[in-house]
This record gives structure tokens, C-alpha cells and sequence, in this order.
């Protein structure tokens, strides 16, 4: 039985899945996205909306990095659960998740992808994205007050924090007085199944566009 994981390391969804593989200890084949073929031309063919991760099991496809770490739960049942059994708890994971990919990653890849001109330069270097970044802080440092994890045990959600966090961060720094989101960045980044997705992505850091500043993981 072989998981096949279609990726590159600095990905921040792929960081996402890669959290819930070792925090699960399943192990999987990746093959690496550097534009090179013959694994261009494989992923091309093999999912035309050229996103990724894409996680292959026994011919099953599976493609959102939220889905695959739900897969994981559901194909290894019993590894530690990133999304809670009872039904309410599971609401509140996926919510956060959500709100992790839609309020925080959403900003920071317009920024990016205006930085490699991908998207259109609105001249205002990115102020409505800084916006919401400084909107979404806002509300993370109000929900972590008091919390260890953003929605109870580790789950689906902080796997979707992590990586965000860390970029996010690095693009749009977090203000000193966000103290309790501070210190939650601190702590989803040293949790030993991200910090191990995060050191591979080291030897590739000189490639993220905007620069990797020191000393900020
Ligand atoms: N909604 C997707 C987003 C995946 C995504 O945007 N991945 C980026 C890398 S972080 C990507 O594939 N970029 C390549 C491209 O846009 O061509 C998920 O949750 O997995």
C-alpha cells in the first residue's frame, strides 16, 4: 500500500497535509513539483487544475489539502482524529479551518501571486489584502485568549494554522500587542509534526517571493 503525495516543500497546503501525515505517523511517496518532468507531465494529466497537494491512494484521488487530512482520519482510523467524532466539535474545527484558508491564505497568496505578476499590481501594494490580514488577526488574538489550540485538541484546523501563520507573519508582520496569537504562532510552529514539514521547506526558502526574513520561525 503506497500514498502518493504530489507536492513541494514550501507549499503552504502541502505543509498543511504533511502535519497531518506525521502527526498520524502514515507514511507516503511524494513526488516533488520543481516544473521538472517526467512528474510535470504526470500531475498535469492527472489533475488540469495544477494545485496542489494531491494525494493518490490505490487509483482513489484526492485533491484539497482539508480533504486529504479528513481522508487520513477516515482511511486510518485508528490515529489520532484531526477532526473530532461528535458532530458539534467537528463544526467548530472546520470553521476554523475555513477560516484559516479563507481569511488568512487568501490574502497572503494575492500578495504573492502580484509579487511573481500573476495577478494584476493594484499599485497600493496590497492595502486592501494588509487590510484583512489585520482584520483577521484581530479576531484570532480575541479567540486564542486563554486557549492552548484554536478549536479544542490539536486538529484539522491548527494543521491549517501553522504554515498559514508562518507566512503570514513573514509577509504582513503580527503586532507585538497580539500577544495570545503571538504566542500561538510560536506554538503551532514548534508542534514536532509541522516543525519536521517546516525544516524540509529550509533548503527552499530562497525561492518564496517576497524574501524569508531571519530569526521568524
Ligand atoms: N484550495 C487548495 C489550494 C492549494 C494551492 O493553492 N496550492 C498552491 C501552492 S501553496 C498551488 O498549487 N500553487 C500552484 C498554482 O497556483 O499554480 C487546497 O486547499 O489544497
Amino acid at each position: 500500500m503506497t500514498l502518493t503525495m504530489y507536492l513541494h516543500p514550501l507549499s503552504s497546503y502541502v505543509q498543511k497535509a504533511k502535519t497531518a501525515f506525521y502527526e498520524k505517523d502514515v507514511p507516503f511517496e511524494a513526488r516533488m513539483l520543481d516544473g521538472s518532468d517526467p512528474v510535470a507531465s504526470e500531475f498535469a494529466a492527472l489533475w488540469p487544475i495544477g494545485r496542489f497537494p494531491v494525494l493518490v491512494d490505490d487509483g482513489r484521488l484526492i485533491f484539497e489539502a482539508t480533504s486529504i487530512i479528513e481522508y487520513l482520519d477516515a482511511r486510518f482510523p485508528a490515529t489520532p482524529r484531526l477532526v473530532p467524532e461528535d458532530a458539534m466539535a467537528a463544526v467548530e474545527v472546520r470553521m476554523w479551518d475555513r477560516f484559516f484558508d479563507n481569511y488568512v491564505s487568501y490574502p497572503q497568496q494575492r500578495i504573492v501571486y502580484t509579487a511573481i505578476g500573476r495577478e494584476p499590481d493594484d499599485g497600493e501594494d496590497g492595502a486592501k489584502w494588509k487590510k484583512m490580514f489585520d482584520t483577521a488577526y484581530e479576531v484570532l488574538d480575541r479567540r486564542l485568549a486563554n486557549r492552548v489550540w484554536i478549536a479544542g485538541e490539536f486538529s484539522l484546523a491548527d494543521c491549517a494554522a501553522a504554515p498559514t501563520l508562518l507566512y503570514a507573519d513573514w509577509t504582513h508582520p503580527i503586532p507585538p500587542h497580539f500577544e495570545a496569537l503571538r504566542a500561538y504562532r510560536q506554538r503551532v510552529l514548534a508542534r514536532p509534526s509541522y516543525a519536521r514539514a517546516l525544516d524540509e521547506a529550509r533548503p527552499y526558502r530562497h525561492l518564496f517571493p517576497l524574501g524569508a526574513p531571519e530569526g521568524r520561525d
